[in-house]
């Protein structure tokens, strides 16, 4: 397991110190490519050579068990990374796994913006190493009728907060994905990238709510979101934003790509709720699992984490809300 390194302040760059540009040189950032091995690189880069079941990401990472793993049957790791959504890479299941190779993960910055008491911005290898990392096997319902029983593999979000230090004026937490197009090359038109999420202030500093930089012990996949997402299993997939390049704190609810494109299908608290059919029916979901033949199986009232998340929303219409 990870050991506890005393935090990431030490390690952090500050954006006002040292521009990221500035900090890594082009020769660095090639130095790093060529010392992943060119035979990595080649084979990532030929994506018709490899079965999309086979694309495991280089990296295994050291977990610790959680108390917040439920005992469904698991989604095997070939269908987790198969059947993605991330419409940066296409809008087909199968598109992220084919084209998400264009994705460079590394280096990688978070910036921390908005409402805190100070601007900074934290190299990705330091945020993985601030805490230890949980293995957390959690129901992932997508509001298109879907589940997977997925480990995700993280620290609880408040933990990031807390080193993020946001003022008490910050009620939002704002999530910001990246777009570049060195990154994304063929964003589909009619979106207004990059994918924005957001959650309430108390939402996320829920414990369930996951900082998560991989899942079935490696390193995510580019098609899951690498290097880093949240996960917020009570809610739609959709709000669990993939490849974060900034968190910023708001005092306004923020505006998310989804309930931009959508607002009565994608509304900002999207729990996951069997009662209230948001433009489609929600009473139930297909699990993917490891048969041939997914069940269909009734969905649970926030998607079965009520004890730990319903408290949140107490005297809240969850149909005004959804
Ligand atoms: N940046 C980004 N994040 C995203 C998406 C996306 O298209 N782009 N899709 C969302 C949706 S709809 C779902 S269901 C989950 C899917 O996560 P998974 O592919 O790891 O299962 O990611 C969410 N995060
Ligand atoms: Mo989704």
């Amino acid at each position: 397991m990870l050991i506890r390194n005393g935090g990431i302040e030490g390690k952090i760059v500050s954006s006002e110190i040292t521009p990221r540009q500035k900090f890594f040189s082009r020769r660095d950032v090639l130095t790093g490519a060529t010392a992943l091995g060119v035979g990595a690189l080649v084979l990532k880069q030929v994506p018709g050579l490899i079965h999309p079941g086979a694309v495991h990401a280089d990296e295994k990472l050291a977990t610790v068990p959680s108390k917040y793993t439920v005992p469904d049957a698991q989604t095997p790791f070939s269908k987790a990374t198969t059947y993605n959504n991330f419409y940066e890479f296409g809008t087909d299941k199968g598109d992220p796994a084919k084209y998400a190779h264009t994705l460079h993960t590394r280096p990688w910055t978070v910036e921390v913006t908005g409402l805190v008491k100070q601007k900074k911005t934290a190299d990705i290898d330091s945020i993985m190493k601030y805490r230890p990392i949980e293995s957390r096997v959690y129901r992932h319902r997508c509001v298109e009728a879907w589940s997977m029983v997925i480990p995700w593999d993280g620290y609880s979000l408040s933990e990031f907060i807390a080193w993020a230090e946001p003022l008490p004026s910050a009620k939002y937490v704002q999530f910001l994905s990246d777009d570049k197009s060195s990154d994304m090359p063929d964003k589909p038109g009619g979106f207004d990238w990059p994918y924005s999420e957001g959650l309430r202030m108390d939402e996320a500093m829920n414990p369930l709510c996951l900082l998560t930089f991989g899942c079935y012990g490696e390193a995510l996949p580019n098609q899951n979101g690498a290097p880093i997402r949240v996960v917020s299993p009570w809610k739609y997939g959709f709000k669990n934003a993939k490849s974060i390049v900034k968190i910023n704190f708001t005092d306004k609810q923020p505006h998310t790509l989804w309930n931009d494109a959508n607002p009565p299908f994608y509304g900002f608290y999207s729990n996951v709720n069997p009662n209230v059919d948001n433009g489609g029916p929600q009473s139930h979901e297909r699990r993917i699992d490891s048969s041939a033949f997914p069940k269909t199986i009734p969905t649970q009232m926030f998607n079965g984490y009520g004890d730990q998340v319903a408290s949140l929303y107490a005297g809240m219409d969850l149909r005004k809300y959804y």
